[in-house]
């Protein structure tokens, strides 16, 4: 049978997330929109209430989430700030490949000072000529003697310029596509990494946004993860896990937008009565919410499939492609039902609008999402 109930713990996993966004986040939500420093207070807040630590598992002193916990907190803290919420959750996505593939020392070494103190890690797949193209990274590994040289460049990278921690994605055999790529663990210090610019950003600008170089960097065999060529599976089955939450933000933001078009509706009097009477403003109303649903729905459902070890592809991809273009369509309503207003920074709406968009590009294009799930269909058929 299926039941949509939380559970008594989930419940007030939800309501702590809820109660740390009205407090931390949205009263400082539009001073870090102006992006010229990075949200460590708030960061530490986040710390400490466990959201930077919540995938890693409670054995290395993580909290140890389920992918439902995790949609829940994610949808809340991104309906309060997508940008703040992008910092915090950026760990998880560069932690996936040392949880999931990581040997028993490398998740002792690596994951355990994460739950000390706060810190940072960056997944660095994203290239100037390989984005959607992940499979065509031109960052290369080359071994050398007891362990590997990396050179090359990243870019677009969440939190690269505050990290401790890099997962890089490297190319060890050119003639192999796909499976010449490997995964490696390199700490910002070393020798050989250096930082390029800081991208200023229409949206998420609370979050910091960086080019990373490497320059003949020194990585030990002991720090490559899983076996060489399995990098681009490594990517692959990381993002799978990733996308649920990054729909879960597309909810949390597309459904902030109808909170603010409906109070503001049933407020704003234009020809004598509140516009939320007027048939056109009760159907936007109705899309948005309807959206806000159904997207809420394919998220929980992927990551339900997530904790039950089921292949969740073809659903993570129409989680994070449905939920964020709802997020999309729903805050440009949003901008649309406070008119004037709603295109003044004065209220929330258009950052909310600015903010959608990324969550249409990254961790994966809504076109790549397409391409994935229409790939599945063809591979395997509908399923119904
Ligand atoms: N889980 C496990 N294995 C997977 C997989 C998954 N989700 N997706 C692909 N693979 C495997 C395939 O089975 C294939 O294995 P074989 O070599 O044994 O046949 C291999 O990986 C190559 O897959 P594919 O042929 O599908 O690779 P493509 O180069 O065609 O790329 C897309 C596929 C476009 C889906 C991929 O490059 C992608 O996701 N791009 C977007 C990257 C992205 O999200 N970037 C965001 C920045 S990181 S925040």
């Amino acid at each position: 049978m299926i039941g949509f109930e939380l559970s008594e713990e989930q419940a007030a996993l939800k309501e702590m997330a809820r109660e740390f966004t009205k407090k931390e986040m949205i009263p400082v939500a539009s001073k870090y929109d102006e992006g010229k420093e990075f949200p460590w207070d708030v960061m530490q807040k986040a710390f400490d209430a466990g959201f930077l630590t919540s995938s890693i598992p409670a054995e290395y002193g993580g909290g140890g989430l389920s992918s439902l916990d995790t949609v829940i907190v994610s949808e809340e803290l991104a309906a309060g700030c997508a940008g703040l919420f992008t910092s915090m959750m950026a760990n998880s996505l560069a932690l996936y490949p040392i949880i999931s593939f990581g040997t028993e020392e490398q998740k002792k070494k690596y994951l355990t000072p994460f739950t000390k103190e706060m810190r940072f890690a960056a997944f660095c797949l994203t290239e100037r000529e390989a984005g959607s193209d992940a499979g065509g990274v031109t960052t290369e590994a080359v071994r050398d003697g007891g362990g590997y040289v990396l050179t090359g460049s990243k870019c677009f990278i969440t939190n690269g310029g505050v990290a401790k921690l890099l997962v890089v994605f490297a190319n060890t055999a050119k003639d192999r596509g796909t499976r010449g790529m490997t995964a490696f663990i390199v700490p910002t210090d070393a020798p050989g990494v250096t930082l390029g610019k800081k991208e200023d950003k229409m949206g998420h600008r609370a979050s910091d946004t960086t080019e990373l170089f490497f320059d003949g960097v020194r990585i030990p065999e002991e720090d490559r993860l899983g076996k060489e060529g399995m990098g681009f599976v490594i990517a692959m089955k990381t993002l799978d896990k990733a996308r649920p939450s990054v729909g879960a933000a597309g909810v949390g933001v597309a459904r902030a937008a109808l909170e603010n078009a409906l109070k503001y509706a049933k407020e704003r009097v234009q020809f004598g009565k509140p516009i939320s009477s007027f048939q056109n403003t009760g159907f936007k109303l109705a899309d948005m919410a309807t959206n806000v649903t159904a997207a809420r729905l394919l998220v929980w459902q992927s990551a339900w499939m997530l904790d039950n070890n089921i292949k969740p592809s073809r659903e993570a991809a129409m989680a994070k492609a449905f939920a964020t273009d709802a997020a999309m369509s729903g805050t440009v309503e949003a901008v649309e039902i406070l008119g004037g207003y709603g295109y003044m920074r004065d209220y929330p709406v258009e950052k909310l609008m600015r903010d959608a968009k990324l969550l249409q590009i990254y961790e994966g294009t809504n076109e790549v999402q397409r391409l994935v799930i229409s790939r599945e269909l063809v591979k395997n058929g509908t399923g119904y």
